[in-house]
């Protein structure tokens, strides 16, 4: 790797972050970002879109002014690590998002940039710095936007001019100054006349171009809700067990990018197991299976959940549906009560009538009997 419009400032940067396995992709002053981005942000909250999500409130408070957050903050290096492969889920079916089929980026990048900050501590370039990987309060894109990385897509997604969306981002918080610098872009690109991703997404996430209500996304729906999916919402979740990557599918930018599967590797849960063997694994497997998985964030109920509403969509798993419908989580009984009504198993449905004595799972399993 070289990069000949380097400046010679930043060498040492440019030289530590490959070591670690990084490319560095732009340096930044932690100089506020514009209002109209904030003034964006907060009506986005104030609209409630941000959901169950309440760490986006502290977002909101020191996202665009990194030096509230970190006062010691002047430079921030900006990373962008490619992830582009093969779409893969359960073995039979039952889609997961691909950045999520094998290691959890918050590990895998979160541990390079640590890794990266102590050896720039070591060569006293830096004294206190801080990593950041999706969890901390920093709006992500709009650093990765402003430090020239690549430009908003309709999707809301940062789209790379090589990798398009395929690329998981990480900044890392320094206390020295750094000159801004970002490489020239392959080429000056933007999404023109394109709208594949909003035409595309099945649950009609998009209220405008660059505007995303997470409420109706399949990604907000399986990952970040803890509750209930709305009854509405179920059909349109399809197959999708963890995340979404439709709106990612069909951009036509980083299509031919790699596969870079074997920088992350494949969990072999999904080699090894159906959707319906979710149902009837123990607490201990649940652990064992997604150790260092991104899925662990769904937790075991969320996990059962998704799986629950994908089953009842492909129109099986009636067995293990039927075992679910007992399971001691109420989140989990209602969701595989609705499944079996898709499937049409009303005699199970009204065995679990007789049983059920929780009020909203019994609305549920009433609801479905009548559908
Ligand atoms: C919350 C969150 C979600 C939520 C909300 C998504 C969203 N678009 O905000 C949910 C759970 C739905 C989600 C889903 C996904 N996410 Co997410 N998510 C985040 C998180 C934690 C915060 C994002 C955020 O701040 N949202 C708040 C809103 C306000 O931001 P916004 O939509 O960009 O809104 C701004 C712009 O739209 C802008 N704007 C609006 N209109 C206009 C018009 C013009 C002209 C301009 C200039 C600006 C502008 O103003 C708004 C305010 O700033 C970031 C990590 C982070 N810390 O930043 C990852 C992150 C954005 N997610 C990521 C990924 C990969 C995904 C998924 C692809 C995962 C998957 N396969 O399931 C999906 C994609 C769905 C989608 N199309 O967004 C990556 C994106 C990488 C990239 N290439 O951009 C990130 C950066 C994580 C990471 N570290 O890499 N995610
Ligand atoms: S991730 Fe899926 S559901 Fe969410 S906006 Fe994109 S296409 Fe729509
Ligand atoms: S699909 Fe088209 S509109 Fe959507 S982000 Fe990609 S280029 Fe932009």
């Amino acid at each position: 790797m070289s990069n000949p419009d380097l400046p010679p400032e930043l060498l040492p940067l440019w030289e530590l972050a490959a070591e670690v396995g990084l490319e560095l992709r732009g340096t930044l002053p932690t100089s506020p970002l514009e209002p109209e981005v904030m003034a964006r942000f907060q009506d986005w909250l104030a609209d409630g879109r941000a959901g169950e999500m309440d760490y986006l409130h502290k977002a909101a408070e020191v996202g665009a002014d990194l030096s509230q957050w970190k006062p010691w903050g002047k430079s921030v290096a900006l990373f962008a690590l490619p992830y582009a492969r093969q779409a893969g889920g359960f073995k039979d079916g039952g889609r997961v998002a691909r950045y999520a089929l094998g290691k959890d980026y918050h590990n895998l990048i979160g541990r390079k940039l640590q890794k990266l900050g102590k050896r720039l501590r070591a060569k006293n370039l830096t004294c206190a710095f801080r990593a950041a990987v999706d969890a901390a309060p920093v709006l992500e894109r709009e650093w990765a936007i402003r430090g020239g990385l690549g430009w908003r897509g309709k999707n809301t997604l940062l789209i790379h001019p090589e990798f398009g969306p395929w690329v998981m981002l990480g900044e890392l918080v320094l206390d020295c100054e750094l000159p801004a610098w970002s490489p020239p872009p392959a080429r000056e690109a933007s999404c023109g006349s394109c709208t594949r991703c909003i035409d595309a997404c099945p649950t009609q996430a998009f209220t405008s171009e660059y505007e995303i209500d997470p409420r109706r996304c399949i990604s907000y729906l399986t990952i970040e809700a803890q509750g209930a999916i709305p009854i509405g919402m179920r059909k349109l979740v399809g197959d999708w067990v963890f995340g979404c990557d439709i709106c990612s599918e069909v951009c036509p930018f980083g299509d031919h990018d790699s596969d870079r599967s074997e920088d992350w590797g494949l969990l072999p849960v999904f080699a090894e197991h159906r959707l319906e063997d979710l149902l009837t694994i123990s607490e201990q497997d649940f652990h064992e299976l997604f150790t260092g998985s991104p899925l662990r964030r769904a937790g075991r109920a969320g996990l059962l959940r998704n799986a629950c509403v994908a089953l009842g969509n492909l129109g099986r798993g009636s067995l293990e549906l039927e075992s679910a419908a007992f399971h001691p989580e109420p989140l989990v009984r209602r969701h595989a009560a609705w499944a079996l009504g898709e499937i049409g198993e009303l005699g199970v449905l009204q065995r679990v009538l007789k049983l059920e004595t929780d009020l909203e799972v019994r609305q549920e399993v009433e609801t479905a009997i009548q559908r």
